[in-house]
């Protein structure tokens, strides 16, 4: 009988082997000899073709309704790397996901949404815009036409749309609140607009979390920070109502933040050189309309910018003692602004054409820490 019960478990654990075997070589699956497949991170997430999955036991990944996408090390052997990658009507609880337009849905007008399950603990999301083309913000600098925005949250975040691939965006969330949309609503169709959006849960208590309300946070000791739809100035996307070219920064108030690290007191914020219009927020830049013998870049500061568009970087300094606190125009002061304050707060005033803001790229600004 024992031995009858043995040679049962034995087939039990062929039949299991055969069946992982044949699951491996699934077409995702049919490389997973290649070593850049059998990556393993941690004993939760794993890495594939440039993608963050979960590892999981094939069933489980494909009740979840993942796709399994390589192999990874699991508790007690090989699992899958199942990644969660979802389009208009779709809903995820995974830990990382992704958000992706497709050829018809990004074409249609109304909302396409991937609905995010809240796991437990959890008290940010991260989105990182590996692809962000929506349609141009309006001449005011408004997301009228398409915008991306979070559902179920409290506190305001900002709408974006334009070009933002490369941008990210964190927003809190409450421990016991859930399920959160991720959104892009399009009010004018744009068959031209795409994405591909990474959803992150980030855990209370880990070290990955934003300071809380910062919408941007950079952990680099070094790096570089954009506005939203900061892109190439000579534009070819057009608006189509209005018909104007050129660029525009999104008129939308938010934080960013700077990881503070041991051993550094400042930071030294610079405008990115040998790139035109890297600064600017405020004043009509059109050749077209450049007032004889008023220089068309021109830095602006404190009471100088109240009321327009402008960034605090709060206790900041330029050369000298100078106090620089409120920055706006179209010149950044030179050659730098230093701040002991780790975060700069952009407030804009929901209006351009209005206030003659003409070819207003935004802002590029590069940043370093200091030592004490
Ligand atoms: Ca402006
Ligand atoms: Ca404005």
């Amino acid at each position: 009988m024992v031995r009858v019960m043995v040679a049962v478990i034995v087939v039990i654990l062929v039949v299991m082997c055969l069946l992982h075997t044949v699951s491996s070589q699934s077409p995702y699956n049919s490389t997973y000899r290649d070593p850049k497949l059998l990556v393993t991170v941690t004993a939760s997430s794993c890495e594939v073709l440039g993608q963050t999955g979960s590892c999981l036991p094939y069933f489980s990944c494909r009740k979840m309704g993942g796709t399994v996408k390589g192999n990874c090390l699991f508790t007690f052997g090989i699992g899958d790397c199942c990644v969660f990658e979802k389009t208009c009507g779709g809903t995820s609880s995974a830990r990382t996901s992704y958000f992706t337009s497709s050829s018809t849905t990004a074409t249609n007008v109304g909302s396409c949404s991937l609905s995010i399950s809240k796991s437990n603990n959890v008290c940010q999301l991260r989105l990182e815009m590996k692809k962000a083309e929506l349609s141009e913000p309006d001449a005011e600098g408004a997301c009228n036409d398409q915008y991306l925005e979070i559902q179920g949250t409290t506190g305001s975040h900002p709408r974006i749309c334009g070009l933002n691939t490369g941008q990210h965006y964190y927003v809190d969330v409450s421990r016991d609140a859930g399920p959160f949309l991720v959104t892009v609503e399009t009010i004018v169709a744009n068959s031209a607009s795409s994405w591909n959006i990474q959803v992150q849960q980030i855990s209370c208590g880990s070290t990955d979390l934003a300071p809380t309300g910062c919408t941007q946070y950079y952990k680099s000791p070094s790096g570089q920070v954009k506005s939203f739809n900061y892109h190439t100035l000579a534009s070819s996307r057009t608006h189509p109502s209005t018909g104007l070219t050129g660029t525009r920064h999104l008129q939308e108030t938010y934080r960013i933040c700077v990881r503070q690290q041991s051993g550094y007191c400042n930071v030294k914020w610079t405008a990115a050189q040998g790139e035109d219009y890297a600064f600017t927020l405020t004043d009509n830049l059109n050749p077209d309309n450049q007032i004889p013998g008023f220089p068309m870049f021109n830095s602006a500061v404190n009471e100088d910018c109240m009321f327009t568009d402008y960034l605090i970087i709060a206790e900041g300094t330029t050369s000298g003692t100078d106090s620089v606190n409120i920055i706006c125009g179209s010149k950044f002061p030179d050659p730098y602004v230093r701040s002991k304050n780790f975060e700069v707060t952009v407030i804009t005033n929901k209006v351009e054409l209005t206030d003659d803001d003409i070819d207003n790229r935004g802002f590029h600004l590069n940043y370093v820490l200091e030592p004490c």
